[in-house]
């Protein structure tokens, strides 16, 4: 059986709000949420691609390689059945790859919108009739509540990709507090960047052939079509910097020189070399990210990583 449930949508004007209350503070800064536009969405597919980002290519590899221990350690945590609820899922295909051997008797595909899970699920409900599907469109980055029948069952987590690195330390506490809240004796399975190299790191965010730089400029574009500014691109650099102190690569758009942005109702100056802060993409020593997992309420922890320990993915729960 396949459901849709379209959560309390963003509103068109609490978008543009949200986005000029940002290019307005003192620090201007613009929340990632606005890189994945169309476009953006294409940027990004293509930046997994690049030689640099390593982060997708090597949690795919290594859920490969430990794939069979970790749907083990699954079923041992949870027993058979599970219902796998899959955050961010957009085409489905990481999860898509977990059915098989996971055998989960539902799944729980969450997205911002809903309009992308139509078109990944209904063919792969068609593939794996015995799963019962639910594609819930939700944001869940300010809150992780899941309607019942979402819930249903012993819920699995399942967070890939290191997306957790958007989220500030003390919010990413937040969202895993609200996993382990989503059932009596619900699972988590999350995929985590980790601290490494800074020049690693950087080529990561800032790649030779310039997709990054694409990405994140393309945030520009989408604010002029959102909230009706007039930037010009061609006046704007990509920056990403590793902080080691914060433990986190930070994107920014620099002002190539002093330009003045507009748009309806307001308008704001930047001085040449001022910036837009884009992104936080943490990254954690697996010690630090098991002591937040065991702060989240969660007793029984698990982990994996690859050779060069570039990765983590963890299983929690209990
Ligand atoms: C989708 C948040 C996991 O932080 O690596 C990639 C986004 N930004 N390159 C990341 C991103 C620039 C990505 N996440």
């Amino acid at each position: 059986m396949l459901q849709f449930i379209q959560g309390p949508a963003l509103q068109e004007a609490d978008w543009a709000s949200e986005a000029a209350e940002g290019l307005l503070r003192p620090r201007a800064a613009v929340s990632p949420k606005f890189f994945y536009d169309a476009l953006g969405s294409r940027l990004f597919d293509a930046i997994t691609e690049l030689d640099e980002y390593y982060p997708t290519r090597t949690e795919a590899a290594l859920m490969r390689r430990h794939g069979p221990a970790i749907v083990q350690a699954v079923r041992a945590a949870l027993g058979p059945g599970c219902t796998l609820v899959d955050l961010g899922a957009g085409s489905c295909t990481k999860a898509a790859a977990l059915f098989d051997a996971l055998a989960p008797a539902r799944y729980v595909a969450v997205d911002i919108s809903v309009d992308h899970l139509r078109q990944a699920l209904e063919p792969l409900q068609r593939q794996h009739p015995a799963i019962a599907m639910l594609g819930l469109g939700l944001d869940f980055s300010a809150r992780l509540v899941l309607p019942p029948q979402a819930v249903a069952g012993r819920p699995l987590v399942f967070y890939p990709g290191s997306s957790i690195g958007n989220f500030e330390p003390e919010a990413a506490l937040r969202l895993l507090r609200e996993a382990r809240a989503l059932g009596p004796d619900a699972g988590l399975l999350i995929g985590v960047d980790r601290v490494k190299d800074a020049a690693l790191l950087e080529a990561a965010y800032d790649d030779a052939l310039g997709v990054t730089a694409a990405f994140n400029l393309n945030l520009l574009r989408h604010l002029n079509r959102r909230l009706g500014t007039d930037f010009d691109l061609r006046q704007w650099r990509h920056v990403a910097r590793f902080d080691r102190a914060a433990s986190r690569i930070e994107m920014h758009l620099e002002a190539r020189e002093a330009l003045c942005v507009r748009w309806p109702g307001a308008e704001r100056r930047f001085e040449a070399g001022e910036r837009i802060h884009t992104e936080n993409s943490y990254k954690w020593q697996p010690g630090d990210f098991q002591a937040l997992l065991h702060d989240a309420g969660f007793r029984d922890v698990r982990h994996w990583t690859d050779e060069r320990g570039w990765f983590s993915v963890f299983l929690a729960h209990g």
